[in-house]
C-alpha cells in the first residue's frame, strides 16, 4: 500500500553486535572433532550399517554455498566444547532483566540516540523476532519498563520477516493514531537454537538486536530520516523452512530427554527449494511493488536486503537491476553476521544509510520462513 497522507519515517536505527565472534574455521574444527568422536564411538554400528557415519563439514563449502565467514553470539562458552555444543547460559532470576530485553535495549539506546527520542516519548514498543525468550510477560513490556517508555508494548513474530512486519504493524499504529511514536527493536538470539551437532545448519546463524524509532515526518529531528514511500507484505504457508519447537513437545505421549534434542527441535530447511521456491515470489513482489509505486529501479539507490545467502541476494539484485549489483548497491553483512534471522535486511540499512542524499530512494526487503516477505521503499528526507 502507498502511504500517501502524513508520511511515517524511520527517524533512528541502531544495532547491538554481542561480544564474541565464532569464525567457520573455529565452527567447523569443533564439529570435525565432535564427528571424529561419533564416528570413533560407533565405529561397530557403523560397521554393521546400523547407523551412518557423521561427515565433515568444510569452510569452502560454507563460504561458497552461503557468503557466511563468521557469526557474533552472546556467550561462546559451550559452543565449541564438542562434549556440549551448545552455549552454557547462566539461569536469571524473575528480577534480572532478560537476556533478549538487554539486547534489544542496547540496540534501542543507540536507536533513540540517533533520532533524538527520550525514552519518555516512546509510546508503542514492539519486540519483533523470529522467536521469543518466553512467551509472557511480554518481553516487549520489560523494555518498556526497563527504558520508561509510555504507551503500550507487545511481542510479535512472524520468521525471517518480523523486523518488516513489525515496523508495518508500527506504522499502522502511528497512522492510526494509538501511537505517536514507536520502538521497534529486533532480539534475534538465534545460538541457542542452532543444533551445531547438524552438519547442514550448525554455521547458519549468528546472534544481533536491531532497533528503529518510527514517527510522524513532522516529529522527526534525527540526522538521517527516511520516509516510508511504500510497503508491501506477503505470507505463504511452506513447511520448507520449520522447527517444532513447542510446549505440546513436552506433552507428547513418548516424552524423552532425548526428544529435546531431536533436529525438529531445532531448525530443519529444505535450503534448495527455499531457493528455489522464495526467490519467484520475493522478484514478483518487488516487480509489482515498484510498478505500483510508479518508480522506477533506477531510482532506487540502494537495496538493503535480507541476510540469509549471499546467493540469494546476487539473484534477486540481479533480477531486479538486469545486471550484477554493486557491493554499493545491495550491501551484504552476512559474511560478518551471518543469518541473523530478521534482523539482516535491518542491519545492512544501519551501517549503510548515512552517505544517502535527500531524495535518494531505496527498499528494505525481508524474505524467509513462512514462507514471509516484507518490503518497504524508502526515500531520505
Ligand atoms: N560442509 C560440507 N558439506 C556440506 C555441509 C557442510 N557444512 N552442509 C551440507 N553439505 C553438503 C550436503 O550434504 C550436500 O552433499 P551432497 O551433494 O553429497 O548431497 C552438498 O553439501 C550440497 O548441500 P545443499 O544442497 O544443502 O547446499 P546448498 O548449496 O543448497 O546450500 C544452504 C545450503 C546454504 C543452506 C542454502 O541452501 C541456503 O542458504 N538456502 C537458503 C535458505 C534460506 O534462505 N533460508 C532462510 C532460513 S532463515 C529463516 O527463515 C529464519 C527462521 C527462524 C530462525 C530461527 C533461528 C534459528
Amino acid at each position: 500500500m502507498t502511504d500517501s497522507l502524513s508520511h511515517t519515517v524511520i527517524s533512528g536505527t541502531g544495532v547491538f553486535t554481542p561480544p564474541n565472534v565464532i569464525t567457520n574455521e573455529e565452527l567447523v574444527g569443533a564439529f570435525n572433532a565432535f564427528a571424529d568422536d561419533f564416528n570413533h564411538k560407533n565405529s561397530d554400528a557403523i560397521a554393521r550399517g546400523d547407523v551412518s557415519a557423521l561427515q565433515k563439514s568444510t569452510c569452502d563449502f560454507i563460504e561458497k554455498a552461503s557468503g557466511i565467514k563468521q557469526r557474533y553470539v552472546m556467550i561462546k562458552e559451550g559452543i565449541l566444547d564438542t562434549h556440549r555444543m551448545m552455549p552454557i547460559i547462566p539461569r536469571r532470576a524473575d528480577t534480572e532483566l532478560s537476556i533478549t530485553a538487554e539486547m534489544g535495549i542496547a540496540a534501542a539506546r543507540e536507536a533513540l540516540d540517533r533520532a533524538g527520542k527520550k525514552p519518555e516519548e516512546i509510546d508503542l514498543v514492539i519486540y519483533g523476532a523470529s522467536t521469543s525468550e518466553r512467551p509472557w510477560p511480554a518481553v516487549a513490556v520489560e523494555i518498556q519498563a526497563a527504558l520508561g517508555c509510555t504507551g503500550y508494548a507487545f511481542d510479535m513474530t512472524v520468521a525471517c520477516s518480523t523486523a518488516t512486519f513489525a515496523l508495518s504493524t508500527a506504522m499502522d499504529a502511528l497512522m492510526s493514531g494509538t501511537a505517536t511514536c514507536a520502538l521497534v527493536v529486533n532480539p534475534e538470539y538465534t545460538s541457542p537454537q542452532i543444533n551445531f551437532r547438524d552438519r547442514d545448519s550448525h554455521f547458519i546463524f549468528g546472534d544481533v538486536a536491531t532497533a528503529c524509532i518510527l514517527e510522524k515526518e513532522e516529529t522527526a529531528t534525527g540526522k538521517h530520516v527516511f520516509r516510508v514511500l511504500d510497503r508491501r507484505l506477503q505470507t505463504h504457508f511452506s513447511n520448507n523452512i520449520r522447527t517444532n519447537s513447542s510446549f505440546l513437545t513436552k506433552a507428547e505421549p513418548d516424552i524423552t530427554f532425548q526428544r529435546f534434542y531431536e533436529q525438529d527441535q531445532y531448525f530443519i530447511q529444505q535450503g534448495r527449494k527455499v531457493f528455489k521456491e522464495l526467490l519467484p515470489l520475493i522478484c514478483n513482489l518487488v516487480d509489482n511493488q515498484l510498478a505500483g509505486a510508479k518508480i522506477d529501479i533506477r531510482d532506487i539507490r540502494r537495496m538493503w536486503l535480507h541476510q540469509a545467502n549471499i546467493n540469494m541476494n546476487l539473484f534477486v539484485a540481479r533480477h531486479l537491476l538486469g545486471r550484477d549489483a554493486q557491493f554499493d548497491e545491495a550491501p551484504i553483512v552476512l559474511d560478518q553476521y551471518a543469518n541473523t534471522a530478521s534482523a539482516g535486511s535491518i542491519i545492512a540499512f544501519h551501517k549503510y544509510h548515512d552517505d544517502l542524499a535527500s531524495g535518494d530512494k531505496g527498499i528494505i526487503c525481508s524474505f524467509g520462513a513462512g514462507y514471509s516477505i516484507g518490503s518497504l521503499i524508502v526515500e531520505k528526507v
